[in-house]
């Protein structure tokens, strides 16, 4: 078998099965941001992919796929159930994002959890060569880096929290904390979407470990007797941005954006909502805020539109069910309440589209709105400003989005404060194009300077430093 010099672990494999039209199967790039993210990385290096290829029960032997070497790890139906979709989906990600939902704790679930990332810790460090880079991906691996340390004490060990990570009151509910927290600090870096993310990790490690930690460096005890510095900070994640902008210009997504406003009656507003359907993203919030605008009479349907993509996510998960009955009963009376033949309140999509669409969409849309409850960074805000090479749009970008660290020039918003999110939507409603083309300017120069690129460059020296450090020793 090959090994490899750079190794990525994630959930899922960068590529999805398909079938084609005589029945024999095939694989495909998936779209993903950390897909496009590390492409370039892995091509140049002898780059290893470990993931779950998507389905259940299905096992496969290691390949090749566009110079990647990929390294499938199979997963049963009762794995998927327990370790994905229960502590992955119910236990860690509702807590994670300050029990918006609230997290359901079950053993069987936790045993789960243990077994498969034993499983993708072996097969990482089976394809890894000698004094290999690991980079870890997100919070259904957290215990990986330290089964891989232990395994493979030759290895630098990454781990990148694509989710936030909470207050030490709110983690410290976990009955599984401790290990958590061990499993994490198992990576040479550990790296988080915003400060307040690692601080809080770094609060977590002093109040349940007692470790020593000062600024992002923590202190941390190996089995032999002696003492090591985990790095603990914030890489904020971005997109590829030039990509976006190639897509704007594109003529026929022009026409396109064109052919959707038309088809929304040319009102003078095109409000925007793009989210997986998941309750950290306040799409009820938006709702509300959108529903009182009409029933206040500030806006009507004539001039004012919602389009809100809400693409399935989760949808075996019952909080996951429950919203979505929620989401469609409110459209379903907002829309009831105020359509007229010719025009629509809200025009709500529950499906995935093509990039391009999406893009178009973006074009089309004078206010885009992020109105998270909670979010590790949201890259749909970063996408809108990127896709508008016209200056022109405005974002409303909740304070609690990871996002709003590096997007200042934003219409910033709390999205429980129903009034306040109203008051901006008008305020961004009758922005003047000079007042919008100031801060979408400013916005562009930030996801811009600070892409996908940057990111993944930042993260990868990073953990160059650290093996440098070690060879020297
Ligand atoms: C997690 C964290 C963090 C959505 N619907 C469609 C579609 N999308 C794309 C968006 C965007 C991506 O999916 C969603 O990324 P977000 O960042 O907005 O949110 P999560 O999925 O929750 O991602 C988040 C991220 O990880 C990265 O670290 O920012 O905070 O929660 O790219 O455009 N894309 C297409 N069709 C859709 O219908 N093509």
């Amino acid at each position: 078998m090959t090994l490899a010099d750079l190794v990525v672990v994630a959930n899922r494999l960068p590529v999805d099965r398909v079938s084609d039209a005589d029945g024999g199967d095939g694989w495909r790039r998936s779209p993903g941001g950390l897909v496009t993210a590390l492409e370039p990385v892995m091509r140049r290096e002898d780059g290893a992919w470990v993931g779950w290829p998507g389905q259940p029960d299905l096992e496969v032997e290691p390949f090749e796929f566009e110079g990647t070497h990929l390294v499938p790890v199979a997963l049963s139906a009762d794995e998927v159930e327990n370790y994905y979709e229960g502590f992955s989906n119910d236990t860690i990600w509702p807590l994670y994002h300050d029990v918006i939902a609230a997290p359901q704790y079950r053993r069987v679930w936790w045993e789960a959890y243990v077994r498969v990332n034993r499983r993708f810790a072996e097969a990482a460090a089976s394809v890894a060569a000698e004094g290999a880079t690991v980079w870890v991906q997100d919070y259904q691996l957290q215990l990986v880096p330290q089964l891989l340390r232990t395994a493979r004490p030759d290895l630098t060990i990454g781990y990148f929290h694509h989710i936030p990570f909470p207050a030490y009151g709110l983690y410290s509910q976990l009955p599984w904390r401790r290990q958590v927290l061990e499993g994490l600090l198992g990576a040479d870096v550990i790296g988080f979407q915003r400060v307040t993310d690692a601080s809080n990790f770094a609060r977590a490690v002093r109040r349940q470990l007692r470790y020593e930690t000062k600024a992002t460096g923590i202190r941390v005890p190996d089995a032999d007797g002696t003492t090591r510095l985990a790095l603990a900070k914030a890489f904020p994640i971005s997109i590829d941005a030039t990509s976006y902008a190639d897509l704007a210009r594109r003529p026929d997504i022009r026409a396109r954006a064109a052919e959707i406003r038309e088809g929304l009656g040319n009102p003078h507003t095109v409000f925007l909502g793009v989210d997986r359907l998941d309750y950290t993203k306040g799409i009820r919030h938006r709702l509300k805020a959108f529903g009182e605008i009409l029933e206040d009479g500030r806006l009507g349907v004539e001039n004012a539109t919602l389009v809100q993509v809400a693409s399935p996510s989760r949808e075996r998960v019952e909080s996951y069910i429950q919203l979505r009955d929620e989401i469609e009963l409110m459209v379903g009376r907002i829309n009831g309440d105020h359509d007229t033949v010719g025009h629509t309140a809200i025009r709500y999509l529950h499906q995935a589209f093509p990039r391009e669409e999406m893009v178009a969409l973006f074009l089309a849309a004078d206010v885009m709105l992020v109105t998270a409850l909670r979010d590790g960074m949201n890259l749909v805000a970063k996408e809108y400003v990127a896709s508008r090479i016209d200056n022109r749009g405005v974002l409303i970008l909740s304070e609690f989005a990871g996002a709003a660290d590096e997007l200042g020039s934003a219409v910033r918003i709390n999205p429980h404060d129903i009034d306040g999110l109203k008051d901006a939507m008008m305020r961004a409603a009758e922005m003047p194009a000079a007042e919008q083309g100031r801060r979408m300017r400013a916005l562009r120069r930030k996801v811009i300077e600070n892409d996908i690129s940057a990111w993944s460059a930042s993260f990868l020296a990073a953990l160059d430093a650290v093996r440098t450090q070690k060879d020297a020793r």
